[in-house]
């Protein structure tokens, strides 16, 4: 089989080639010479010891400059043995540069995949690489991970196995930041699944879906749909998804493939409304415009110029590369093979039609006047068209909403800028909550009730850890969730190595390392944290970013070691500040538009107009939950006014008995804030993913120029940290990661002690090697443990002994030559 492998067209970019193992094993090294050192362009730069003077050491570079750097800036390398090592965690030497060393290597001859101990580490290869054909899953197949060489396969069957084996749900956590090809590892992951989960139905056809394709034809495309109205051309990427997901793969317990569904989080709505310079909206607007359907953009009263409407039109209008029709097509076969009807995917287009008249709805506002007024009616029209609404109403609705003063109920003028917040405001909501109409309905074709569910293997795409110029509540969140997920990463291996030091019965404690994060994530969500506190400042009247900040500073600053006043940058003086120390770094927010960001409110007059839809089912249904604040005061009190006002009142009063009523809200309006959502997901999410046994795929972007085959070493070394990878070295060093077994140890080390090596019993046989190396000074105690069958080494100390393995074959190889020489 192995054989067969290495003919694959997929080998090459996987497994090492016997000539390029003979050809790093011949390469000259000197382990007390050969070191790296800092270098601004490379990160790293081999480099030979020449001199060493207290702390300092002198060295000629591979460049040939010779510097003195202290001595623990030159970082030690590894022997040539290790040259494109599959798994980082064996390298007896773990330091960054040997890890961003090695990667560099591997991505260099296009191998991509990469283990470091419990990751997966994948580099976007920016080009279609011949390793996810089918012959390579075939491979991959039942096989054990140290089997084969590392990929993303490897680990999706370990998961598969494991799932079927221990009978235990599964997740894969997939994060990297944008562009890295979290999506990419997503869909091959998710395919590896639907074809191992089909091939396992004995032989027999795959289950036929309801309507349209086979389940697992619909578990992929999935995908496309999802990408259609959840993916956009950003700089970084050119069909960047704007939000995040989770994807369990259900089976049978026999291992069969019984359906899915999807969890998706954090949609990026602004862009619904606004793009930056480079960037598009979500590809279904463009695809819309695209003419694929010639009669499309006439029965949703569209202009033939995507370039006509301002919602998507402030920036690019093509991606180079992509044909919008042709995407269009792929979009429309997704929708047949998943089964929509016919009049749910013309809703869609409606409802998306609709936000584009939206955005070109006009206003007015006389000087002096604080009463905003429709300027024309006929996109209103044309959206209300789509909607299936009352244009007339809809325009009231927006001018002169119903509001609460008092205790009673107004139609209040807006002026201009309220207009059209409240304009931009519905938009989006209209997009994010279709999106989440799009992800239910879903779940519902691959809700295969005909198969049981036993277990699960979810997979989880979402944006990793963010430190821009400018962080607002979007990059608070996002780290938020990156910080729980290291926690949990942190906390599994932990669990882990307690496991195997106890089957090893080795007295060590190792420590939990996720508490090291818990200090920043209870600065964030417990009470009196950053997002409690957020809340509360969304309902105290005159609030704003500042005194939200200001608050922050009273309770923190200076007394929990995670939050900082940062300086602003030049010309943010005026705008409010704050600082977290994350794992990954430190990281400056800035509080403009927290609370607006958090309130997400909503002109709910017009929503109660498009509570009435005809002939847009699709936007009845996503209103359905939605209950306006004024229905929802009215029933809480039973449907009567009287009783409302009545208690409405009475509520004032006992605030006022309070003190000044800017606590707490009212029962009666109570709401939810953007924080309070994201929170019971991420609980819900987390608390989901403590109950799988999980897997860690790490993506790395190379570079920023999309370009295959260069490494920007600096880019590189920032993503090994933020995504943990460092860190779990960082872990690994604090424990024994290099590990032998005794016949291994005994057989590669018999050397150092020929008389203790000749013990019949492997254990006793390596312990009195490591004790002679003991009394002789090479090792001490604590740099190694004795388990039930390995031995446990700290980083670092393999290398050790492979030197003293060395000088001794060269003394025996010297004294053989003496010999020879003696006898000619
Ligand atoms: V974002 O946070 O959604 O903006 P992702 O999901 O991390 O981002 P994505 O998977 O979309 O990145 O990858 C970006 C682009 O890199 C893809 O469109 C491909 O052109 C390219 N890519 C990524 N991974 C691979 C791969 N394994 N093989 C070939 C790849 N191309
Ligand atoms: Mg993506």
């Amino acid at each position: 089989m192995a054989d067969s492998f290495e003919n694959d067209p997929g080998f090459p970019y996987l497994g090492i080639s016997r000539e390029d193992k003979a050809k790093s094993l011949a390469r000259p090294f000197d382990s007390k010479k050969n070191c790296w050192v800092p270098d601004a362009e490379e990160g790293f730069v081999q480099a030979e010891i020449t001199a060493t003077k207290g702390d300092q050491v002198t060295v000629v570079t591979a460049r040939g400059n010779e510097i003195t750097v202290k001595k623990d800036e030159a970082q030690e390398m590894n022997p040539p043995k290790y040259d494109k090592t599959e798994d980082m965690a064996n390298l007896t030497f773990l330091n960054e540069a040997s890890v961003l060393a090695n990667l560099k290597e591997r991505y260099a001859a296009m191998m991509i995949y990469t283990y470091s101990g419990l990751f997966c580490v994948v580099i976007n290869p920016y080009k279609r690489l011949p390793i996810y054909s089918e012959s390579v899953i075939k491979h991959y197949m039942g096989k054990r991970r140290n089997e084969m060489p590392p990929h993303l396969f490897a680990t999706s069957d370990e998961a598969y196995r494991n799932m079927v084996q221990d009978k235990e749900n599964q997740s894969m956590l997939i994060t990297g930041e944008s562009g890295a090809g979290k999506t990419e590892n997503t869909k091959k992951v998710i395919s590896y699944f639907a074809i191992v989960g089909a091939t396992q139905s004995a032989g027999a056809k795959a289950e036929e879906g309801k309507k349209g394709g086979t389940l697992e034809e619909q578990i992929v495309q999935t995908n496309p749909v999802l990408e259609a109205f959840g993916n956009a051309k950003t700089v970084r990427n050119n069909n960047s998804s704007r939000f995040g997901k989770f994807i369990r793969t259900h089976f049978s317990s026999a291992g069969k493939l019984a359906g899915g569904d999807i969890e998706h989080y954090l949609l990026e709505k602004s862009r619904v409304v606004r793009q930056a310079p480079g960037e598009r909206c979500y590809h279904i607007f463009y695809q819309i415009m695209s003419g694929f359907d010639p009669s499309l953009r006439g029965k949703l009263k569209l202009e033939n110029e995507v370039s006509y409407y301002h919602f998507c039109a402030q920036a690019e209008l093509t991606i180079e590369g992509v044909n919008d029709k042709e995407e269009m097509g792929l979009t429309q076969e997704a929708f047949d093979i998943m089964g929509f009807e016919d009049t749910e995917v013309m809703d869609l287009y409606k409802s998306t039609a609709g936000i584009m008249h939206m955005g070109e709805m006009k206003f007015k506002q006389r000087p002096r006047e604080e009463q905003a007024e429709q300027d024309g009616e006929e996109d209103a029209a044309n959206a209300c068209h789509n909607f299936g609404v009352n244009h007339e109403e809809f325009l009231k609705a927006l001018t002169k909403p119903r509001v609460r003063v008092g205790t009673e109920w107004v139609n209040k003028g807006q002026n201009l800028e309220q207009v059209n917040w409240a304009v931009a405001g519905l938009a989006k909501a209209i997009y994010a909550r279709m999106f989440k109409w799009l992800i239910s309905r879903c779940n519902k074709t691959l809700d295969a009730k005909e198969i049981q569910r036993d277990f699960f293997i979810g997979v989880l795409d979402i944006a990793g850890f963010e430190i821009f110029d400018f962080n607002s509540f979007e990059q608070l969140w996002i780290n938020f969730v990156n910080e729980r997920l290291q926690q949990f990463f942190n906390h599994h291996m932990f669990v882990l190595e307690q496991e195997e030091y106890k089957k090893e019965g080795i007295q060590w404690t190792f420590i939990d390392f996720g508490l090291d994060l818990q200090a920043c994530i209870e600065l964030i969500e417990k009470p009196l944290g950053l997002i409690s506190m957020l809340d509360e400042e969304c309902i105290v009247p005159k609030a704003t970013d500042m005194t939200y900040v200001q608050k922050l500073n009273d309770q923190h600053l200076g007394k929990h070691p995670n939050f900082q006043k940062p300086k602003p940058p030049k010309g943010k003086q005026g705008e409010a500040h704050f600082a977290i120390v994350h794992y990954a770094g430190t990281v400056r927010y800035n509080a403009t538009s927290f609370l607006e960001k958090n309130k997400d409110p909503l002109n709910d007059t017009a929503v109660a107009v498009l509570k009435h839809a005809e002939g847009n089912q699709l936007l009845l249904d996503i209103w359905s939950d939605y209950i306006t604040q004024f229905v929802r005061s009215y029933y809480e009190f039973g449907g009567s006014t009287m009783l409302f006002t009545q208690k409405l009142q009475e509520e004032q009063a006992a605030l006022a008995k309070e003190g000044g009523g800017g606590g707490k809200r009212g029962k009666s309006s109570s709401f939810m804030t953007v924080s309070m959502i994201y929170r019971e997901s991420l609980n819900n999410l987390m608390n989901m993913l403590y109950q799988t046994h999980p897997h860690f795929i790490r993506c790395i972007i190379p570079n920023e120029k999309k370009q295959s085959g260069m490494i920007d070493s600096a880019l590189v070394l920032n993503q090994l940290t933020c995504n943990g990878v460092l860190e779990g070295i960082r872990i690994c060093r604090k424990g024994f990661p290099n590990r032998m077994i005794y016949p291994d140890f005994r057989h590669r080390y018999a050397i150092l002690a020929a008389d203790a090596a000749k013990d019949s019993d492997p254990k006793k046989a390596s312990t009195g090697i490591t004790d002679k190396l003991c009394n002789e000074g090479h090792l001490n105690d604590e740099e190694f443990k004795v388990g039930n069958t390995k031995l446990f080494f700290k980083a670092g100390i393999l290398a050790r002994l492979e030197d003293l393995r060395d000088e001794i074959l060269a003394k025996i190889l010297t004294g053989m030559q003496a010999r020879i020489r003696g006898y000619l």
